[in-house]
């Protein structure tokens, strides 16, 4: 008989597929999973998070041990302070010399388990996390000899890779590998937007909603409109549901924001990818077939399959390849302070109030919010980077670091110098008027620079294109905005940054 195995499942390894689950012998081996303080505060994540980690963590317990496997389990009410004090409790009850662990999904989780086994004189084995389509040394071995990384050329040898919307000669489907363009429409109200399924829960999930609301009585988080599965069955249904209502508009919407929703067409499944709920090459292959069976367009399948064989799967790949140190970039010099009202969405702006407000309410917006609306708003402004990133970290339902840094740093911010997008998305009002309806209800108007009814995104997008000039200069996407800017007078361009300074003081000090 071989040595008995421990098995550690952290909050989002939910998958019973998973590495460490495989060829497991249910008569002598052991899984550890716990509930921990350092886990559920390191940032005060949103009580939708912690609820939804909570319960799923505590279904795929009773799940495994209806499998018949031995689950030492530690609730939140046990009191233990991290994962390493959950071994330490296991290997009371039981002599452990090596514990098996997925590759984490967090650099930091990674040293804390580290550390640990040296303290203990035991030894982790990190087993390569399979549910990933690229691992962590194909991706290395992808970036490595190339001057600038390309999203687009990853997501095209992933594309060959794993076989999707390729046609009988091995290209791509319709002759094109991107529909980008086509994906671009703004909201006018012209379509109707599905209405998402009441999600029932059952006995976990109410007993976890008393002891989160008790417990973290300050963290953001309605939990009266929490709507997420919690199992994998679950997951699939809420997946069904987009495929067979939401997807056939998916890319035409993608890009678009609406009042009257806070999905629109979206998937709403990041967060159940993310906990190991669903599967993503399974999903992939979900949408592929519901354009082969005529059920959308090839770009809205196309524009899903991306999102999800291409960016997710690339931006953890920056994510390991530049850790630890990418947590740290600031190439911008941004330090001013997080706003208050980030906590509490109390701002005039009124697309920054809905996505701020959903956000900290729901633990969700589109990416469209995060990146061109949030985001946008601390790029121009110049927050803070690492107070921007662990108030995302904080507030999302999918937010892991590995997927979060690289989005909110490199994409959202431009703190890593370009490593993650070849030029900041930076945008004025009139991006976001095009995108949505949002203006139709706002204070501001977003044609106006300047004067008190000027929408604020305005001026501060010039004052942050003249305060990095230099920066950008070199930068050929940037130069017809650098054109722009240099081609006012230098009376406009005085008025315009005088705006911007007031704007800006006014704005942080509210
Ligand atoms: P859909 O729009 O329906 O997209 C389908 C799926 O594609 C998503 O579920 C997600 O798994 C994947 N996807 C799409 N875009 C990205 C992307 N840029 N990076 C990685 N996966 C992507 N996503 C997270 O999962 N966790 C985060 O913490 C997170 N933080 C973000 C922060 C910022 C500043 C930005 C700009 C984006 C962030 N994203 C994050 C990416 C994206 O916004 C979310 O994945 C998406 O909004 C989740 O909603 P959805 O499931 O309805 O996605
Ligand atoms: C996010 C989170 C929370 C809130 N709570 C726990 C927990 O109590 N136990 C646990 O194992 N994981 C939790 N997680 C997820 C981790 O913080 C971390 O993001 C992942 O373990 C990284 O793989």
């Amino acid at each position: 008989m071989s040595d008995a195995k421990t098995v550690l499942i952290l909050g989002d390894q939910l998958s019973r597929n998973l590495a460490t689950l495989r060829d497991l012998n249910p008569a002598q081996d052991r899984v550890v999973m716990a509930e921990v303080a350092a886990e559920a505060s390191y940032v005060p994540h949103n009580r939708h998070k912690i609820a939804l980690i909570f319960s799923a963590m505590r279904h795929f317990r009773d799940a495994l041990r209806a499998d018949g496997l031995a689950v030492t389990y530690f609730e939140y009410s046990e009191g233990l302070a991290s994962l390493g004090e959950a071994l330490d409790l296991a290997r009371k009850r039981s002599s452990i010399t090596q514990v098996d662990c997925c590759e984490p999904g967090e650099y930091r989780v990674q040293e804390h388990l580290n550390a640990w086994a040296r303290q203990s004189a035991c030894t982790i084995n990190w087993v390569e996390d399979d549910r990933y389509l690229c691992s962590i040394n194909a991706f290395k071995a992808w970036a490595s000899g190339r001057k600038q990384l390309r999203m687009e050329h990853f997501y095209r040898q992933m594309r060959r890779q794993h076989g999707l919307l390729l046609d009988a000669s091995g290209g791509p489907e319709g002759d094109k590998w991107n529909y980008d363009q086509e994906n671009r429409a703004g909201w006018r109200g012209k379509d109707s937007i599905p209405q998402r399924p009441d999600i029932p829960q059952d006995a976990i999930t109410k007993a976890v909603f008393a002891e989160v609301e008790t417990a973290f009585p300050d963290n953001p988080g309605d939990l009266s409109q929490f709507n997420f599965a919690v199992t994998a069955g679950g997951a699939t249904a809420q997946l069904d549901f987009f495929i067979d209502h939401c997807l056939p508009l998916f890319g035409r919407y993608q890009d678009a924001m609406a009042e009257e929703s806070p999905w629109l067409y979206h998937s709403l499944i990041s967060m159940y990818l993310n906990i190991g709920l669903l599967d993503p090459l399974d999903i992939c292959q979900r949408a592929e077939k519901a354009w082969r069976e005529d059920k959308c367009e090839l770009s809205a399948a196309e524009g899903f399959i991306r999102q999800i064989l291409g960016w997710r799967e690339y931006v953890r790949g920056i994510y390991w390849m530049n850790m630890p140190g990418y947590d740290k970039l600031n190439e911008l010099a941004a330090h001013e302070p997080l706003p208050q009202w980030f906590w509490t969405a109390e701002t005039d702006m009124q697309c920054l109030h809905k996505a701020l407000q959903q956000s900290l309410d729901l633990g969700y917006a589109h990416h469209i919010q995060r990146l061109m609306v949030i985001g946008n708003f601390a790029l121009l402004a110049g927050l803070n980077v690492q107070e921007v990133c662990d108030w995302y970290l904080a507030v999302y339902v999918d937010a892991f670091e590995w997927v979060e840094l690289p989005n909110t740093l490199g994409m959202a911010l431009h703190a890593d110098g370009g490593l993650m997008a070849s030029k900041p998305y930076a945008a004025s009002g009139k991006y976001i008027k095009r995108q949505g309806d949002h203006c139709n209800s706002c204070r501001y108007k977003p044609d106006k620079v300047t004067g008190n009814d000027a929408c604020p995104y305005n001026s501060l997008y010039w004052r942050f294109i003249a305060r990095h000039q230099q920066q950008f200069e070199s930068n050929p996407r940037m130069r017809l905005t650098l054109t722009n800017w240099q081609r006012k007078s230098a009376d406009q361009q005085r008025a315009i940054l005088d705006w911007a300074d007031a704007s800006h003081q006014r704005l942080l000090r509210d």
